[in-house]
């Protein structure tokens, strides 16, 4: 959108304010044929799921003629600040990003309200208690996705008094998916004695580092029953570890994760991992949706929860051959 002018009649006053959305000075960026243009500051390229979403958004864009600036941050919130920065110099008209981590946007953020710049939330959120910050959070149910995981757990070990020795490969330190995740599985499991989590750490949603964690978890603990893993990248790393050590996922180590990208749900339905909570990476067409309306000055909700379900080995079976991600 070259220049998006929309007056504004101020109550008891017959005078127009024009305000043009994009650069404060007025002048926004420029958009081939009048494009809107969107600044997205996209976390990474981290995961599986990291690069369904990318290519949900860039194609998103593209069908709903939005002109794309993309940067990939390789999990570094500075690259985040530095490219949210650098869309407010080239005044676009929207900005789009996923916060590596909750804490620390709000001086960023200032600056593309100040700069009269809508931003738009999607995939993660951030902690800033000012939510005029920004205009609505799209994205998933964190919380909920650790709830389902742990009802899964209880469920399957309903019948059982002994103990269960669960080890916990957490999200990216400091990011919501992993505060999240371990708080809505920590609140179901918890009601349970028989369940104890032994050991929990970040594995950065990567399969190496997932893979290098199981395998220290491995070592310093002789009985594991359950692992937890708030990716698939991360439970597939730890299925090699566990391999590694002679061990049979799946049998000997019950899997659980998050995410259900086609690799994850490969291993389900090969039996590895034995269930998955689903969190849609397909984010892109409701994104470009948002974008356009509150370019226009719409009303738009807060928050957007994405649609998502959950996975056993054989639903996975099923679902495979048609999967889009
Ligand atoms: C969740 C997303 C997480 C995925 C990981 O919405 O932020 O980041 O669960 C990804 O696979 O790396």
């Amino acid at each position: 959108m070259l220049k998006r002018i929309s007056a504004l009649v101020l109550a008891g006053a017959t005078a127009l304010t024009l305000t043009a959305c994009g650069g404060g000075d007025g002048s926004a960026a420029k958009g081939g044929d009048g494009a809107l243009v969107m600044g997205f500051a996209q976390v990474g390229a981290e995961s599986g799921w990291r690069t369904a979403n990318t290519k949900s958004v860039q194609e998103s864009a593209k069908s709903a003629g939005v002109e794309l600036k993309f940067s990939d941050a390789q999990q570094k919130q500075e690259n985040q600040i530095k490219a949210i920065r650098s869309y407010i110099q080239q005044k676009v008209d929207v900005i789009a990003f996923s916060p590596v981590v909750e804490s620390g946007w709000d001086t960023v953020l200032k600056e593309a309200k100040d700069a009269n710049i809508p931003v738009i939330l999607t995939d993660r959120a951030v902690d800033s208690k000012d939510t005029s910050l920004y205009k609505t959070f799209l994205g998933s149910d964190f919380i909920e996705e650790g709830r389902k995981a742990g009802k899964w757990l209880v469920e399957e070990y309903k019948d059982s008094k002994d103990p269960v020795n669960i080890v916990e490969l957490q999200g990216t330190t400091g990011s919501a998916p992993a505060n999240d995740r371990k708080a809505g599985f920590a609140e179901v499991v918890s009601a349970d004695s028989k369940f104890n989590v032994i050991a929990s750490q970040s594995g950065d949603f990567t399969r190496a580092k997932g893979k290098e964690v199981m395998e220290a978890f491995l070592k310093a603990n002789p009985k594991i029953d359950v692992l937890y893993a708030h990716n698939d990248d991360m439970g597939l790393g730890a299925i090699e570890a566990i391999e590694g050590a002679g061990k049979v996922p799946g049998k000997d180590i019950k899997i659980i994760t998050v995410d259900a990208v086609h690799d994850g749900m490969q291993a389900l339905a090969d039996g590895k991992i034995n269930y998955i909570v689903e969190c849609s990476p397909l984010l892109g067409p409701q994104l470009m949706d948002l974008a356009k309306k509150v370019v226009k000055g719409e009303q738009v909700p807060a928050r957007v929860v994405t649609e998502e379900t959950t996975f056993t080995q054989e639903q996975a079976k099923q679902a495979l051959p048609t999967r889009q991600y």
